[in-house]
Order: structure tokens, then sequence, then C-alpha cells
């Protein structure tokens, strides 16, 4: 196979566009997507201050990358899980990352905030790990970027993380969440900061492609703790469709953004600020503190 563009041996083959890319041409390939999704989705602007979620893996240390290739300002934040080697050869990628490219990145652990880490937290309360450390990293990256005055957080999530997600919502008819699964959200006066995807129009295979043609070092190990989860079998299964028909998750995807998000309920929630933390919940404590209570009480033999 050639390279669409100067016929070339081509490096990477992308079904769905039904073309070969040599390295050159598939690094460029790349950046235009991210931008094309930037500009479409209105995601960034020249003056924002981005807070890149950086975990070590692929995704977010080549969506730190692009942005930094397209000329955005973007610093990170590494969130310390507490999950073993895992957590802590994930932690030695980034700063080598960020260090390598003198990057500003800042980082948070979790045992220092709550007195453990993700996996005592899921067993303490009982909360599938994934569920816990979604809650928990939410809420660390929301407080820091509105802490720290950056206008937006922008996540490296891509088209099979959010196919995925689109697939799990529909099969539970979780219709409050279809009516908010956006890879643009805006920020609220109570005090959400404006979240962005930038990758979601890049098949996971492409952003490993794009993470390895640039040479970026990162994390390739599974977090432990997502063995058995659903997202696995929802990418499994999406990912078999789009064997048989190419371009099957874009049209799932892009379609549910362009076409079927609007059928879903959409209302603006009236947010208020959590009594302990003081970051935005729809309730009087917020999930990330009511976590917290939980699992300090499950040590005090309380519950
Ligand atoms: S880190 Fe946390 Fe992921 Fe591990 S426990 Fe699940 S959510 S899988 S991105
Ligand atoms: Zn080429
Ligand atoms: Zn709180």
């Amino acid at each position: 196979m050639k390279c669409v563009k100067c016929r070339q041996p081509a490096v990477v083959e992308v079904r769905r566009h039904n073309a070969g890319f040599c390295r050159e041409h598939f690094v460029e390939h790349v950046l235009r997507q991210v931008e094309r999704t930037i500009d479409e989705l209105d995601m960034l602007r020249r003056d924002d201050r981005i807070l890149v979620a950086v975990s070590g893996g692929k995704d977010s240390l080549a969506l730190w990358d692009i942005l930094q290739r397209l000329g955005y300002r973007a610093d990170g934040l590494h969130v310390h899980l507490g999950i073993g080697e895992y957590s802590s050869e994930s932690a030695v990628k980034t700063r080598a990352f960020a260090e390598g490219r003198g990057l500003t990145l800042h980082e948070v652990s979790v045992a220092e905030e709550l007195g453990f880490g993700i996996e005592e937290l899921s067993r303490r309360t009982r909360r599938i790990p994934c569920s816990a450390c979604g809650t928990t990293k939410r809420h660390l990256f929301n407080r820091f970027a509105r802490e720290h005055g950056y206008t937006v957080v922008a996540t490296g999530h891509n088209l099979d993380d959010e196919a995925a997600t689109l697939l799990g919502n529909i099969l539970h008819w979780q219709t409050e969440y279809l009516g908010r699964q956006s890879a643009a959200m805006e920020a609220t006066e109570s005090g959400l900061v404006r979240k962005v995807k930038p990758l979601v129009r890049l098949a996971e295979r492409e952003v490993a492609a794009y993470a390895v043609l640039q040479g970026i070092d990162y994390q390739v190990d599974e977090c432990p703790m997502a063995v058995g989860a659903t997202s696995h079998l929802y990418k499994e299964v999406l990912n078999r469709l789009e064997e048989v028909a190419p371009g099957t998750k874009h049209q799932f995807l892009w379609g549910f953004y362009e076409r079927g998000r609007r059928h879903f309920p959409h209302e603006s929630r009236t947010l208020n600020a959590c009594k302990v933390c003081g970051e935005p919940t729809t309730g009087e404590i917020c999930a990330y503190c009511r976590l917290a209570e939980r699992a300090r009480a499950a040590a005090a033999g309380t519950r």
C-alpha cells in the first residue's frame, strides 16, 4: 500500500478513509483531524489556558503533544491514583515526557487527598473501581483547574472510548447521560470548568500509531483495576462491527452528536456549592465528598 499523498510506502492504513499514509503524512493527517474537531465543536480558543489530564497513557500524552504542535498553551495535571506499580510507572512516563519537552506538569495524589489510594477507596466503599476513580478524577481535575485559573480541561478520550460509552448508555437507556454526552461541555456559572475531548475523531489504534511514530514513551500496561470492565466488551463489539464495515464507529458516534443527541433531554441542572468542599453539585454534598466520607466511616468501623 502507498501513501495517498506522496506515493511512498505507507506505514499506517486507515480503512475507514480507505487510505494509507507514510509517517510524515500520517502525522499531518492526525493533526488535521484534531484541528477540524476543535474548530467544528468550537472547543478551544487561542487565549485559553488549557489543563491536559495526563495519565501517562498513549491518548493523553499524544493529546498533549498534538496541542503543542497546533500552537496551544497547555499544561498537564497528573493524578497519582495509588494503584501499585501501574501508578508509579505512569507517573514516571508522564514526568519524563514533560521534562523532555520543557512542559509544565502539576501533580496531585489521591493518597495525599484522602489518606489512601483508589484501590483502597473502592474496597472500603464497595464501589466498582472505575466508578470511584472516575468520581475522584472528575473532582480533582475540576477543582485544580478552577483554583489555578485554567479555562478548560482537555482529556484524551478517543473515538473508541466515546463510542463504547455511547453504546453502554443506549443499552441501558440512560437518557439523562445521553442528553449530556458530548465532546465539548460548556463551563457553568456554578464552577464547572469547560471540558473538551479533542481526539474523538481518532480511533484508538490511530492514536497508538501516532504515539509510536512520534517516539512518545507511554505507559503500555492496562490499569489492573479495569479487568472485566464492560467498556472493554463494548469496544470489542464495536471493533468487530468496524472490521466488517469500516466507518461504523465514526458514524455511530458522530451521527449521535449531529442527529441523535437532540432527542434526549438536556436540561441545565441547577448546581449548588458542595457544603464540604465548595465544588459544584446537584445535591448538598458532592459525590466525591460522600465517597470520601463513606470510606472514612468504613475505616472507623462505623458502618
Ligand atoms: S485508571 Fe481508574 Fe481508569 Fe483504572 S480504575 Fe478504572 S478509571 S481503568 S481510565
Ligand atoms: Zn506520504
Ligand atoms: Zn464536595
